[in-house]
């Protein structure tokens, strides 16, 4: 691999496992006797919308419980050493990345401490308990929900991440399952358009074999390690 400028990370709920956060998929995931596609839905927050909203401020109750881990902490130090460009995409929505310090960082699949008006789209940040019926600060309508992406709605900020990836000579997926679009076909966009690509994972991914490489191991151990290889590269 040449020495990259601009770089692609996309993480996913592995990278927060070690904080103690539940991944999704697989045994004690957070839906485990459920498919995540049929739960997490804007139909079943229509037909519950009190277990959604409680299961959501469960979820963000829990992040005062947490600590990002060292992979959080080392992509925070490439987002302020690296010179080039970067993008961190997280499918996450805890904020273990920004609690850890990065910065060039987008949450792709909404974020556990924001809310969403239903009426008039506006998203603002919202600390605790999010009951059905809150009130929007923007329109006043009684409309706020989790500002969450849901199977069926348009993950944000698509088309900087398009832009990102066409751009990227080197893109690297942590510790995501590759179950779940568009992001699972990110890397397919990043090596089409030229850049190498790298997963760093528990165990192989549904998209294994579109990487150029995969390296198998816990993400506290594996992030620190490439991102003091690259920073050393440079
Ligand atoms: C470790 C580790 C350690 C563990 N160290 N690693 C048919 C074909 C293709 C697509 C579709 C289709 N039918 C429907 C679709 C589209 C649909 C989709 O993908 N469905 C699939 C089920 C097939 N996608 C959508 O609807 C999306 N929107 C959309 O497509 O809009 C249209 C569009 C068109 C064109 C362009 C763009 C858009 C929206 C998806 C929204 C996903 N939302 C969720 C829920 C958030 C709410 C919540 O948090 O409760 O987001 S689902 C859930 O999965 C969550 C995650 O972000 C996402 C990915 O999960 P992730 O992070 O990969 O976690 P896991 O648990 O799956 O994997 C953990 C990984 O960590 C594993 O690999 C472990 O090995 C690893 N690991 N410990 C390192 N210590």
């Amino acid at each position: 691999m040449t020495t990259p400028r601009n770089i692609v990370v996309l993480t996913g709920a592995g990278l927060s496992a070690e904080s103690g956060l539940a991944t999704f998929r697989g045994p004690g995931g957070l839906w485990e006797g459920h498919r995540v596609e049929d739960v997490c839905t804007p139909e079943a927050l229509a037909a519950d919308p009190a277990l959604v909203h409680r299961f959501y401020d469960l979820r963000r109750a829990a992040l005062e419980t947490v600590e990002p881990n060292a992979a959080h902490q080392a992509l925070a130090r490439l987002d302020a050493e690296w010179p080039g460009e970067l993008l961190i995409v997280t499918q996450n929505v805890d904020d273990l990345h920004e609690r850890a310090g990065a910065r060039r960082l987008l949450h792709m699949h909404g974020e556990l401490r924001s809310a969403l008006c239903a009426a008039c789209g506006a998203r603002s940040p919202h600390g605790t308990e999010l009951p059905p019926g809150a009130v929007c600060p923007a329109c006043g309508a009684r409309a706020l929900r989790p500002d969450i992406v849901f199977f069926g709605e348009m993950p944000y900020e698509m088309d900087r991440i398009e832009a990102a990836l066409a751009e990227a000579d080197l893109f690297v997926s942590i510790g995501t399952s590759g179950a779940v679009y568009p992001a699972a076909g990110f890397v397919q966009m990043a090596a089409h358009f030229g850049a190498a690509t790298l997963e760093l994972n528990l165990e192989r991914s549904a998209g294994s074999h579109w990487f150029d490489e995969t390296r198998l191991g816990p993400a506290t151990r594996l992030v620190p390690e490439w991102v003091e290889a690259v920073l050393t590269q440079r």
